[in-house]
C-alpha cells in the first residue's frame, strides 16, 4: 500500500478504496479558522450535540483579526465561549495562522484532519491524511459523524536531487503547478516519494503540501520519517511521532518526476497560482510591495532566510516590504535571536502573526500596482485593489526583490541561505485555552453579539424548478468571485444578509440586484467552478439569493461539496458545447426532478425554455448525497434520522 491507502484504510468507515467511489472515514482531529468557524459552530449548535467526539477539535482565530468595528470581535467572542462549552480547544488571536501552528503544536503522522479552510492539507507535510472541508462537513466530523468523500486516487510525486542554494520548495510547487494546473490534482491525493523526500525539512514540505490546494487536489501528503521525528522531538512532541512509509512496491495511478536539482525560482503570474514562469522569463518587472508571509510560507526557516537576505541592507525606496511571521512561535525565536531586528533595521513592516494581506485584511496595494508576494492565491481582486497584479514566489525571491525594486532571481544574492532547523522550538501554549470540563460546561454562557444572524436553510426540493439563467460565466472562477472576501466583507462572515449583496460581484456588480428581483433562478458556469476556498458561504449565500442549481463544465472538490450540502444542485454538461447555447435571462425549467433524483437518474433533462430545446446534463450524486438533495440539505437530512 502507499501512504493514502494506509491512512485512509485505517479510517475507512464505509465503502471500498476504489477511486472515483464514495468512502466515509473517520476523523480524529478538526480545524476551524473564525472566518468559517462562526457558521461551522452554529451549524454544530444546530445539531444539538452537547461535546465534541474527536480526539482533539481545534478553533484559530487568525483570518479576521483587524477589528475594525465590533464584526471581528463579537465572532471572536463567540467562538470562544461555544468552543469552550462544546470541548474545543482556541487558538487566541495572536498566537498564529491555524496551518501554521496546526504543524508546529497538534498535527501527529498516520492521523486524519478535516478542517474548514482549504490549505488544510499543509498538516500532510508530517503524514496526515489532512482535508479541506466546508463548515458544515467539519460540524458533522466535531459531532463524531465520518466524512464522506470520493476515493481519491493517488499520484506518485517521485522527487530526485536536492534544491540548490537560492531554489525553495515554494519553485517545486509552482513547477507543479506550472506542469499539471489549477485542475490537475482534481479527485487525486499527491503522495511525494523518492530519495528528494529526504533533503527537505517539515517546514519545506508544508509549502509544498499547502499549496497542493492550488492543483485542486483533495490533499497532499509525505511519508513520516526521521525528518519528521526531529522535527515533533525539537516541538517536545517526540511521543507524538508514528514512523509511516509506502511499501517497496505500492502502487500509484500516476507517477510525476522532479529532478529538484534541475529546478530554477519560479512566479506564478496574475491572475491564476499556475500561471507560471521562470523568475527569469518573467524578467526584472518593477515592483511596487513585497509581502511576505501566510500559510504557505511564514515558518522559522523562511523568515530566517529571508532576515539573511535583509541583514546589513535597505529595502528599495519605492517598495513596501511587509513581514508576517506565521505564529507566534516563529516571531518569538526571531525577536529572541535577532533576526527580526535585522528585517525592521532594513525597513520591513512587521505584522500580526495572522493571515492579513493574503485574504486582503489589509495592505492592498496602490492602484495598478506590482505585488510580490509567498502566499498561494493570486486570483482577481483578493489583495482588496483590482488592478493590482500578485505574482507569487519563494521567500528568497521575495526578500532579494524587495532589495532591488524589480523582480530578482535570489540565487545572486550575498547573503549565508544555509539555516539549520533548531534542535528546541521556542514552544509556548500558553494561548492555547482548553475547553471547560464535561461538569463545568452547562454554566458557560455562548456569547452572540448582534453580528451574529442565523444562517438560510433550504427547503426540501420542489417536484419541478423553473427561473431564469441570471449569470454566464467563463473557466476557473473561484470562490473569491463568487463571496469575495476582503477587509470590507470578512467582519460579515456571521451575516449572510448583508453577505449576499456582494455575491458573484466581482463578475457583475449587478447580479446580487437582479437575484433578488427575479426571486433566484440558476447559473451557467464553465469548467473548475468553485475552485478556491473551503468557505461555506459561497454556497449559502447563492442559497439565500434562491440559486437553485449550477449548471457547468464542470466543479470544484470543496465548493461541490458545499452546494450539495445546502441543497443546491450541481449539474454538468453531458456535452460541453452545450454550453454555448444559453444565454444570460434564458428560461430554465427541470420537470419532475424530484422523481427524477428520487429514482436515482444520472442523467438529467435540463430544458430551455426560451430558445426551445433540451439537453442532457449529469447529475452524479451518490445515494446519501440523492437523499440529501431531496431533503434540501444536510442539516434536513440529518434532522430527518
Ligand atoms: C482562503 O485562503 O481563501 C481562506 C480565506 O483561508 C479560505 C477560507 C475562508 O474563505 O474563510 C480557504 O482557503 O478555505
Ligand atoms: Fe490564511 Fe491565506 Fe492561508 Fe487562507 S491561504 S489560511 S487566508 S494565510
Amino acid at each position: 500500500m502507499n501512504v493514502t491507502q494506509k491512512i485512509l484504510s485505517a479510517h475507512l468507515v464505509s465503502g471500498e478504496l476504489i477511486p472515483g467511489s464514495e468512502i466515509a472515514i473517520h476523523i480524529d482531529q478538526t480545524l476551524t479558522q473564525d472566518s468559517t468557524g462562526t457558521m461551522a459552530y452554529l451549524q454544530f449548535e444546530a445539531m444539538g450535540i452537547p461535546r465534541v467526539k474527536t480526539e482533539k477539535s481545534i478553533a484559530y482565530i487568525d483570518h479576521n483579526t483587524l477589528q475594525t468595528g465590533f464584526e471581528n470581535a463579537d465572532d471572536h467572542k463567540y467562538i470562544a465561549t461555544v468552543t469552550r462549552k462544546h470541548g474545543v480547544y482556541l487558538s487566541k488571536p495572536g498566537n498564529g495562522i491555524c496551518h501554521q501552528v496546526q504543524l508546529e503544536r497538534i498535527g501527529k503522522p498516520g492521523k486524519t484532519l478535516l478542517g474548514s479552510d482549504s490549505h488544510t492539507p499543509t498538516g500532510g507535510a508530517l503524514g496526515m491524511i489532512a482535508i479541506g472541508a466546508g463548515g458544515l462537513d467539519v460540524a458533522v466530523a466535531m459531532g463524531g459523524g465520518a466524512y464522506y468523500l470520493s476515493c481519491p486516487s493517488v499520484v506518485n510525486v517521485r522527487l530526485t536531487g536536492r534544491l540548490q542554494r537560492g531554489v525553495a520548495a515554494k519553485d517545486v510547487i509552482l513547477e507543479l503547478l506550472r506542469r499539471l494546473s489549477v485542475k490537475g490534482g482534481v479527485g487525486k491525493v499527491m503522495e511525494y516519494t523518492g530519495p528528494g523526500v529526504k533533503t527537505l525539512s517539515i517546514p519545506e514540505r508544508a509549502t509544498i503540501a499547502n499549496m497542493g490546494a492550488e492543483l485542486g487536489a483533495t490533499t497532499s501528503v509525505f511519508p513520516s520519517d526521521e525528518v519528521t521525528e526531529a522535527f515533533l522531538k525539537a516541538q517536545g512532541r517526540a511521543e507524538d511521532f508514528a514512523p509511516l512509509a509506502a511499501d517497496e512496491d505500492a502502487a500509484y495511478e500516476e507517477t510525476v518526476e522532479i529532478d529538484l536539482s534541475a529546478l530554477v525560482p519560479m512566479v506564478a503570474l496574475p491572475h491564476m497560482p499556475d500561471n507560471v514562469k521562470t523568475v527569469e522569463e518573467a524578467g526584472p518587472i518593477r515592483v511596487d510591495q513585497v509581502c511576505i508571509g501566510s500559510c504557505t510560507n511564514s515558518s522559522y526557516l523562511d523568515m530566517m532566510r529571508v532576515a539573511a537576505i535583509l541583514r546589513g541592507k535597505t529595502v528599495h525606496p519605492d517598495v513596501s516590504l511587509v513581514i508576517a511571521p506565521g505564529s507566534r512561535q516563529v516571531l518569538s525565536m526571531l525577536s529572541a535571536n535577532g533576526a527580526l531586528h535585522d528585517m525592521i533595521e532594513a525597513g520591513a513592516r512587521i505584522c500580526e502573526t495572522a493571515c492579513g494581506f493574503c485574504i486582503g485584511m489589509g495592505q492592498s496595494p496602490c492602484t495598478n500596482a506590482v505585488s510580490v508576494r509567498t502566499n498561494n492565491r493570486n486570483f482577481f481582486g483578493r489583495s482588496g485593489t483590482k488592478s493590482a497584479g500578485i505574482y507569487l514566489v519563494s521567500c528568497e525571491t521575495a526578500a532579494a526583490t524587495a532589495l532591488a525594486g524589480v523582480l530578482t532571481d535570489p540565487r545572486g544574492v550575498d547573503a549565508d541561505l544555509s539555516v539549520d532547523m533548531p534542535a528546541t522550538f521556542l514552544y509556548n501554549d500558553n494561548l492555547i485555552i482548553p475547553p471547560a470540563t464535561e461538569e463545568e460546561a452547562p454554566q458557560v454562557e455562548v456569547v452572540r453579539g448582534p453580528n451574529i444572524k442565523p444562517f438560510p436553510q433550504a427547503d426540501a426540493l420542489e417536484q419541478s424548478l423553473h427561473g431564469k439563467l441570471l449569470l454566464k460565466m467563463e473557466d476557473n472562477i473561484t470562490t473569491d468571485h463568487i463571496m469575495p472576501s476582503d477587509s470590507s466583507l470578512l467582519p460579515f462572515r456571521s451575516n449572510i444578509p448583508k453577505l449576499s449583496e456582494h455575491c458573484l460581484a466581482p463578475v457583475d456588480p449587478t447580479f446580487p440586484a437582479r437575484a433578488k428581483e427575479a426571486g433566484g433562478g440558476f447559473l451557467l458556469a464553465g469548467a473548475n467552478y468553485g475552485q478556491g476556498s473551503s468557505r461555506e458561504h459561497a454556497a449559502l449565500v447563492p442559497l439565500y439569493l434562491k440559486i437553485r442549481g449550477v449548471l457547468a463544465k464542470s466543479f470544484a472538490r470543496i465548493h461541490r461539496a458545499n452546494l450539495i450540502n445546502n441543497g443546491i444542485l450541481p449539474l454538468e454538461f453531458v456535452n460541453e458545447s452545450d454550453y454555448d447555447r444559453f444565454d444570460p435571462s434564458d428560461e430554465i425549467a427541470l420537470e419532475n426532478i424530484r422523481q427524477l433524483i428520487a429514482g436515482g437518474a444520472e442523467t438529467i433533462p435540463v430544458t430551455n425554455v426560451t430558445k426551445a430545446f433540451t439537453i442532457p446534463m449529469t447529475l452524479a450524486l451518490t445515494p446519501r448525497q440523492r437523499r440529501m438533495i431531496l431533503a434540501g440539505g444536510l442539516i434536513n437530512m440529518t434532522r430527518q434520522g
